[in-house]
């Protein structure tokens, strides 16, 4: 699965061509070669050359510290990043790290970066807390900080912005979409993200608090991680199949990947996922609409991962101490069953 995953990204820097980019400013130009270093980096917990100083060549020098490869979204994001980064090898000098959902390696890759005084460093925090040591020493190195698609909960003097979604905002959507779905009343089961992510967080936070404001007839009977990965989100909903059985209704995903787990795991159990099990999930992955288009999946509320762009206009204007806002938010949409079969020809990720 991963694999075919990989190669999704790999071949997303040729669908980049063209596409529509949401809220990203400027688009890469088209690639005249292939770039090496625009290829993925794997298995990289460390930057990719070792840390040493470099000279000053009057290029953009930005560390990236990722999460890992565990879903499609994440995979359309570092693709996009490493996309950019080689469209512009004359300007931008990048470093890449792939920390394989450990924190402890986010930390080592971003000490990596500042001995190697890369001008600013770009995270997305596998989880919220812990950072404000190693944040410090940035601060101490003079080295912004660009959070990038999750929040760290940290003092704001911390980080220079953070570039992502409103994850509460996110939430919300999701159960007037799930109450839609089901006519305020049913049975649902919750399959979260990432324990402390930002993006489990606010996105569990912000589906709760709008059903229990809204609708008091659709009751959350189950709700465990599914670490924002497929196998986990299959593995979770067949044990709340074998505890629920039918009774569930509706099943809401923190990610899309989880619900395309949980989709094989209610058509073993001989339910009809899409009818007899409603789906709504977050991020607006390739492989969603498929399943809406096949009637298996209800609705997708759309997490922008085309990031790599204005990623680095935004650690271009640090570098030159230009004034950056503290939330550059993706403007995002919600999908549906019903306009999916139009709405797939036109998705990049
Ligand atoms: O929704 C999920 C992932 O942080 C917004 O992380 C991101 C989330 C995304 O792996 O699929």
């Amino acid at each position: 699965m991963k694999t075919t995953r990989r190669i999704v990204a790999a071949m997303l820097s040729v669908l980049m061509l063209g596409a529509a980019f949401t809220g990203c400013g400027n688009e890469p130009a088209a690639p005249t070669t292939n770039d090496p270093s625009s290829a993925p980096v794997e298995n990289n917990p460390t930057p990719d050359n070792g840390g040493d100083k470099e000279t000053d060549d009057g290029k953009l020098k930005v560390g990236f510290a990722q999460i890992g490869q565990e879903s499609g979204w994440r995979d359309a994001e570092t693709a996009s990043i490493q996309f950019y980064a080689g469209q512009n090898v004359d300007t931008i000098d990048f470093k890449f790290a792939d920390a394989q959902a450990k924190q402890e390696n986010q930390i080592k890759a971003i000490k990596s970066f500042i001995d190697m005084d890369v001008d600013v460093i770009g995270l997305a925090p596998v989880v919220e807390t812990g950072w404000d040591a190693v944040f410090t020493e940035a601060k101490d190195a003079g080295i912004p900080i660009v959070l990038v698609d999750r929040m760290a909960d940290v003092p704001e003097d911390l980080y220079a912005t953070f570039i992502g979604s409103d994850f509460i905002e996110e939430g919300k959507n999701a159960a007037d979409e799930m109450a839609k779905l089901l006519g305020n009343k049913g049975k649902i089961v919750q399959l979260e993200g990432t324990v402390g992510a930002s993006a489990a967080n606010d996105r569990k936070k912000g589906f709760e608090d709008q059903m229990a404001a809204e609708y008091p007839d659709i009751e959350i009977i189950a709700s465990q991680t599914g670490d924002f990965t497929r196998a986990k989100g299959k593995e979770v909903m067949e044990s709340f199949l074998k505890t629920y059985g039918a009774d569930i209704k509706g099943v809401y995903g923190h990610n899309d990947d989880m619900v395309l787990g949980a989709i094989e795991a209610i058509k073993e159990a001989g339910l009809k996922p899409g009818t007899d099990v409603v789906t709504v999930s977050c991020d607006g992955v390739k492989g969603i609409f498929e399943a809406m288009v096949a009637g298996e999946a209800n609705v997708t509320v759309e997490c922008n991962p085309l990031l790599g762009p204005i990623f680095f206009e935004t650690c271009q204007k640090l570098k030159d101490g230009e004034a950056v806002e503290k939330w550059v938010k993706s403007e995002e949409g919600i999908y549906r069953q019903d306009t999916a079969a139009e709405d797939i020809k036109t998705r990049v990720y």
